[in-house]
């Protein structure tokens, strides 16, 4: 897998040619609020490395999604969501409503989550 590819978009937030709201980084994972945010907390969790999908990036590199999950619940904590529960997302393909193909955790707390998700 390429480490990067020039026209994705998480890629560029990740080298810092696109800006956001990055609420914690690591070596290996950047955690960055949602532009468009469905609830109190969602911040976007992604991995540095270019992977298309979660399942791509458990394939190629189980340690680093691990990465993902693990700095998606500390992010979770230091919102103040640890304790009343939050939802991890990987939205996976165009019938999930995949629209950036940079795998990315949707961290969702701060409101009640409906089941099942629409
Ligand atoms: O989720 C892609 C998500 O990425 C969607 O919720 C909007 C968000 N997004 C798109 N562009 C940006 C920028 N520039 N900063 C922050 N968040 C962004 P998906 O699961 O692929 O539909």
């Amino acid at each position: 897998m390429e480490a990067s590819t020039a026209d994705c978009l998480f890629c560029k937030i990740v080298a810092k040619e696109v800006p956001a709201t990055v609420v914690r980084e690591t070596g290996t994972a950047l955690a960055f609020r949602d532009i468009n945010p469905q609830a109190p907390t969602h911040v976007l969790v992604i991995p540095k490395e270019h992977h298309p999908t979660a399942a791509e990036l458990a394939a190629a590199s189980p340690a680093l999604l691990a990465d993902v999950i693990t700095l998606a619940a500390e992010v979770a904590a230091e919102e103040g969501v640890g304790e009343s529960g939050y939802r991890i997302v990987f939205n996976t393909g165009a019938h999930a409503g995949q629209t950036v193909f940079h795998v990315h955790a949707h961290l969702l707390g701060g409101r009640g989550l409906e089941w099942p998700p629409g």
